[in-house]
This record gives C-alpha cells, sequence and structure tokens, in this order.
C-alpha cells in the first residue's frame, strides 16, 4: 500500500464533526452508562431527521446537519414550565404550567396547541416572568393504564397525584396513599425573645424514597441503613388501575427487603427480568503499605442480597461501572486499576513535576445468562493515560478521574454491538478503540482533535445508532459565558 492509499483510507475513516453552540451532554451515569443531555431530542417537524429542543427554542436537523443558526422559540406563555415528552415519536410537547396543562405539535412551522387545561397541582410549578422564555425538563409523564395516552404523575408529600388526560377534559384522581409518611426534620428551637422574633416554626419535613413506575405497577422503594454502616432496601410493589368512573385504586403486592447490602448500593435495572437489581461503587485512601493509594470497591447483587459480587482495584472512580459491553441484554461490570508507582507517588508526594503516563488497565466482567458474573475477566487491556504532571496526589486524581481522564465505555462507535473503549490519547487528541469482543485494537481507530481545555463526553446525539463524541468548553465573553460544542459523528 503505497502513502497516498493510507492518507486516503485515513481521511475516508474521519468522523464527521459539527458545531452545536449550547448543546452539553454529562458524563455518563456511573450505573447505567448513560449520560444526559441539556436538552430533549424528537423529531419534531416529522422530515425524518431528530431535532433537538433547547430551553429556549428547537435546532432542525436537515440533510444530516443541525441549523444552530435559527432556533424556533418554544410555544409562547410557558416560561419556566415543566416539559416532558411522550411516546413512541415524542414529538408532543406537554407542559405542566402555573394552574395549566397544555400540549403542542409542531406544525406548518409553527407550534400548534392540542389542548389546555386549568389544573390545580399540589406543588408549586412556578411561571417565572424572570426565566426569558426557558423550559424546565422534567419528566411527569407515565402510561399507568397503557392505553398509549400518558398520565401526568406529581408525588406530593400527600400522596401520589395521577391526571388523566380524556378525549375532552381531563380527570385528577383522588391522591394515593402508598408513599412513605414525611420525616420531620429536627432544627433549632425557636426565639422566644426579643418579641418582634417571636413566631410559630414549622418543621421542615422530607420524605426520601425512590418511586419505580413500570405500566401499572409501581414499586416503592426506601433505605433501611443498621447499625454496621450498611442498608437494607425495603420494596413495595403496588398496582395501580384507574377505573372508568374517575376512580383510582392501588393493590399492594408482597413487601420484600434485601439483605444488608454496602451503603453505597442504589437500586439498577442490571437485566431485564423481575427483580429489581443493586449495585455501586465507592472509593477511598488505603493506607496500607504507608502511602496513601486509592482503592475502589465496585459490587452487585442480581438477587436481593443473597450474593454479592465484588471486586477491589487500585483504582479512583471509574467513569462508569456497569454498562453492557458486549450488546447481550445483560449489564456487565468494569473496574479499572491505575498503575501508580511507587516512583511516582514519592515524586508527588514531593511536589516534584513529573509526566510520567499512567497505566489504566480495564478488567469487564461479563454477567451471564444464570444469574452471575464470571469469576475472572471476560475482557482486560491496559492503556497508557498521560495526565498533565500534576504536582499533588489530589491533582493526579483529579487528572486519571476527570472526564478527561478516565476511560469511557458506554459507546458503540461501528454499530457492532461491542462497546468501544475513549480515553484522552495527548493533549490535543483523543482516541476511540474498537472492541474486538476479546480484546481492544492494539492502536486508536480514530483519533479526533479535542484540544486540552476542552471537555468530552460520549453519546449518540443523532440517534443513528453510533455513538458520537461531543466537545465542550465554557468561553467567557463579553455578554456571559457562552457553551461551545462540538459534536463528531461516529460512522461504520
Ligand atoms: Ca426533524
Ligand atoms: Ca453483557
Ligand atoms: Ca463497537
Ligand atoms: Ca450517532
Amino acid at each position: 500500500m503505497n502513502a497516498l492509499a493510507v492518507a486516503g483510507l485515513l481521511m475516508a475513516s474521519a468522523f464527521p464533526e459539527q458545531d452545536i453552540p449550547g448543546l452539553r451532554v454529562s458524563a455518563p451515569n456511573q450505573l447505567t452508562g448513560l449520560a444526559a443531555f441539556n436538552c430533549l431530542r424528537a423529531d419534531f417537524d416529522g422530515n425524518g431527521e431528530l431535532d433537538l429542543l433547547f430551553d429556549d427554542g428547537v435546532v432542525f436537523q436537515q440533510g444530516g446537519q443541525f441549523l444552530t443558526e435559527s432556533k424556533a422559540p418554544p410555544p409562547s406563555g410557558n416560561r419556566g414550565a415543566l416539559c416532558d415528552l411522550f411516546g413512541e415519536a415524542a414529538d408532543t410537547l406537554y407542559i405542566r404550567s402555573a394552574g395549566q396543562y397544555s400540549a403542542y405539535e409542531w406544525r406548518d412551522g409553527a407550534w400548534a396547541n392540542l389542548f389546555a387545561h386549568e389544573v390545580s397541582w399540589p406543588d408549586i410549578v412556578e411561571t417565572e416572568p424572570d426565566m426569558d422564555g426557558r423550559l424546565l425538563f422534567v419528566p411527569f409523564l407515565h402510561d399507568l393504564d397503557e392505553d398509549g395516552r400518558p398520565e401526568v404523575i406529581v408525588p406530593h408529600f400527600g400522596g401520589l397525584h395521577v391526571y388523566a388526560m380524556g378525549d375532552e377534559e381531563m380527570t385528577a384522581f383522588s391522591p394515593l396513599s402508598i408513599l412513605p409518611p414525611p420525616i420531620e426534620t429536627p432544627q433549632a428551637a425557636a426565639a422566644l425573645w426579643p418579641e418582634g422574633r417571636r413566631r410559630i416554626e414549622l418543621a421542615p419535613v422530607r420524605m426520601n424514597c425512590l418511586i419505580l413506575f413500570d405500566g401499572p405497577r409501581v414499586d416503592v422503594i426506601t433505605r433501611v441503613p443498621d447499625q454496621q454502616g450498611r442498608v437494607r432496601f425495603r420494596i413495595k410493589p403496588y398496582t395501580v388501575s384507574l377505573l372508568g368512573d374517575g376512580g383510582i385504586e392501588s393493590t399492594s403486592g408482597p413487601e420484600w427487603e434485601t439483605k444488608p447490602v454496602p451503603f453505597f448500593f442504589q437500586p439498577v435495572r442490571l437485566n431485564a427480568d423481575d427483580t429489581i437489581d443493586f449495585a455501586g461503587g465507592a472509593w477511598e485512601y488505603s493506607d496500607t503499605v504507608g502511602l496513601p493509594s486509592p482503592v475502589h470497591d465496585t459490587a452487585a447483587t442480581l438477587d436481593r442480597g443473597a450474593t454479592v459480587k465484588w471486586l477491589r482495584t487500585r483504582s479512583f472512580s471509574p467513569l462508569c461501572m456497569f454498562t453492557d459491553v458486549n450488546g447481550d441484554g445483560l449489564s456487565d461490570i468494569i473496574t479499572e486499576t491505575v498503575t501508580l508507582d511507587r516512583g511516582r507517588l514519592k515524586s508527588l508526594l514531593r511536589r516534584r513535576q513529573r509526566d510520567d503516563p499512567l497505566r489504566q488497565t480495564l478488567q469487564v466482567y461479563f454477567q451471564d445468562s444464570r444469574g452471575g458474573f464470571s469469576k475472572t475477566a471476560g475482557l482486560t487491556h491496559s492503556f497508557r493515560i498521560r495526565t498533565r504532571g500534576s504536582s499533588s496526589l489530589e491533582g493526579a486524581a483529579a487528572d486519571a478521574t476527570g472526564a478527561n481522564h478516565s476511560i469511557n465505555l458506554t459507546g458503540d462507535f461501528n454499530a457492532d454491538g461491542q462497546l468501544d473503549a475513549v480515553l484522552r490519547h495527548d493533549p490535543e487528541r483523543i482516541a476511540i478503540y474498537f472492541n474486538k469482543g476479546s480484546r481492544f485494537s492494539s492502536t486508536p481507530d480514530e483519533l479526533l482533535s479535542v484540544p486540552k481545555a476542552w471537555r468530552w463526553s460520549v453519546a449518540d446525539v443523532n440517534s443513528d445508532g453510533m455513538a458520537d463524541v461531543a466537545a465542550h468548553r465554557t468561553e467567557t465573553r463579553e455578554d456571559g459565558p457562552t457553551e461551545m460544542c462540538k459534536v463528531f459523528f461516529g460512522r461504520e
């Protein structure tokens, strides 16, 4: 192969890129690998291409390009209102504003109002005049009775409030008492003197539970800490039925509890069975060798705490601990091991600048179909991480754990079902290594220009099945901070 052919190949494989100012993609959720967007995404104008709804308007996509120059403002009169989408197409905008519930569709270049109903919500939805027409993206829709039409769900101290849309009008059901009672939060005694400061204090209350919705099934999950610093999860399952006469009914199934599990566990779905799983991780400095070094625990249970898969590695907190790395529908455990050799630690402790590459070893423990995880790692790969040459241990920790230096294993860039690894290659570029099933490519398959000061994250921005890299930076300009974002679109 001659040099020209090599250059041709490299150019052919480069990811197309586009600036989408204002777009922000978060670091992945450590338990699910999912990144959060600061916009809602749907094909609002029905041209078959996904559009981006920001809090101040829609950026449409046309011919694979996002038209960032012209933003269509959200429906007027909904400043500071809560906004959610629903359904397969998810192109209808549902809005909860002060005293009102309304819906809009984009038709012939403008928002068309589908309905607007007066509602008195149990919580405060403020229409903020100073919100400058911006929407708040808060999920509140769920199809409880599975008729294809979403209900509005508002959890509140008084219970779970449900509202259903009929053809003409809206039904407000009486609140379901299925949430744990609010707890009074202790506070300092009220002052009795001077007289002018005397007042009746209302004890602040809080409610702490997680509500999982799955069709008519509602699981209410509470944490019960024990004396040993562990925690049990108590799960109350309910089935909610909306009755034809405007009534609502909830029947409770048998309550269950997990065995005591580590305090850092959280409920999560690691496979598609009926049992809620629990998993998590935490890191600390371990002082066993005389020098503080980071250790990270990663643990998961698929059987209510009866067996816990527990892995301890020398590492800071990884970007993500659980994703379905091999695309079989079962989430796998990812651990990282950072090789911080004694020489480097000593030089860090002496506060001497070093720019040694760290070694970060990725290990994947695959979940099997028998309800467990592999005993040994099914996929192991050692990557070189170049840090900025931090002069302190904390700095090195920040370097190694910041989104800029950790390994991101949450996106499939070539749509082969295997998640690919993304990491910073050098100060000016990040590298993508394709996952070959039992190993990663030994050299980067893609190198993207992402300057040092830019942060980056991974998500399928245009929903074409191939992960993309979104790099961002906040620039301070005369008229305030401006969010810069450059998206590199993955392609086969
Ligand atoms: Ca569109
Ligand atoms: Ca898997
Ligand atoms: Ca892949
Ligand atoms: Ca994509």
